[in-house]
């Protein structure tokens, strides 16, 4: 975690000051990396308690394919409300690319179940990848997420675009290229839930689990968050909690909430940031 602390002192000490899509400006360095071995616990920040049931509900509600927000909602997550139509609709975002891509023929693919597969079955492939960033259906900048989203586009293009992963001495470990990251709120929320998904294609593939990594292209702090940011960095973090998953599904797709426990996670207070539309 102190890979992450280091990396927001870096932006506000050498970051360049630029306007972004949402207007609230940033300060940002470009092309940045940084890993966590998940044999050293599970990489939850302890520097400020974050939101668990957000980031979970967030990653079984890819894992269904699902892109309307009423699940989230239902399970008292809001974190992707701004985003979306008033019926809750965000366009093809990860879910439906990860699980229904569409080919040319209309033919869908669903890169999750051929991600498991392969990895169960041709370990050292050097083509375990979830790729959201489908060209076709990507929004147009200069028009709302949710007009986006109401005509079918994406409502955000992925911010978290592709994945890779590797299986190495009974090992799997995960490589994320994430475009653009809002490194106070985003940032913590990104490694956790890489994290868990981790864990739970290791756990269907009896595969223990090795690093993740985190490439980030665009990485930035709002303008609105450098006072948050200062707190954090005044802050010593703390022993990593445990991950424990309660019982094997039959795939991964099987995967409940109550599955997911959260052992020893002691972090300092919550530090509340606007977040950027
Ligand atoms: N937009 C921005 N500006 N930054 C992001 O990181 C992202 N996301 C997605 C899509 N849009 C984004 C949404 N992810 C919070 C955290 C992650 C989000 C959206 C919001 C947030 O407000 N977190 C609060 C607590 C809120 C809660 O969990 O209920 C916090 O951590 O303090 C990138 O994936």
């Amino acid at each position: 975690m102190r890979a992450y602390l280091d990396l927001l002192k870096d932006v506000m000490d050498n970051g360049v000051d630029k306007q972004d899509r949402t207007g609230t400006g940033t300060r940002s360095v470009f092309g940045r990396q940084l890993r966590y071995d998940l044999a050293e616990g599970f990489p939850l920040l302890t520097t400020k308690k974050l939101h668990i049931r957000s980031i979970l509900h967030e990653l079984l509600w890819f894992l269904t394919g699902d892109t309307n927000i009423r699940y989230l909602k239902e399970n008292g997550v809001s974190i992707w409300d701004e985003w979306a139509t008033e019926s809750g609709e965000l366009g093809p975002v990860y879910g439906a690319q990860w699980r229904r891509w569409k080919g040319e023929d209309g033919q869908e693919f669903d890169q999750i179940a051929a991600l498991v597969e392969g990895l169960k079955n041709n370990p050292d492939s050097r083509r375990h990848i979830i790729n959201g960033w489908n060209v076709a259906l990507l929004p147009d900048e200069r028009k709302k997420p949710w007009e986006n989203a109401a005509q079918g586009k994406m409502a955000l293009p992925p911010c978290h675009v592709l994945y890779q992963f590797y299986v190495a001495n009974g090992k799997l470990s995960a490589s994320l290229y994430i475009r653009s990251n809002d490194l106070f709120l985003g940032n913590p929320y990104n490694t956790a839930s890489l994290a868990f998904l981790t864990h739970m294609l290791a756990q269907q593939c009896d595969l223990g689990v090795g690093e993740i990594v985190l490439s980030i292209g665009d990485a930035h702090i709002y303008s609105n968050h450098f006072e948050q940011v200062k707190e954090q960095l005044t802050r010593t973090p703390g022993p990593l909690p445990k991950l424990l998953i309660k019982r094997k599904p039959e795939s991964i797709f099987d995967y409940q909430f109550d599955d997911f426990e959260i052992v020893d996670y002691q972090a300092q207070p919550h530090i509340k940031a606007p977040i950027a539309v």
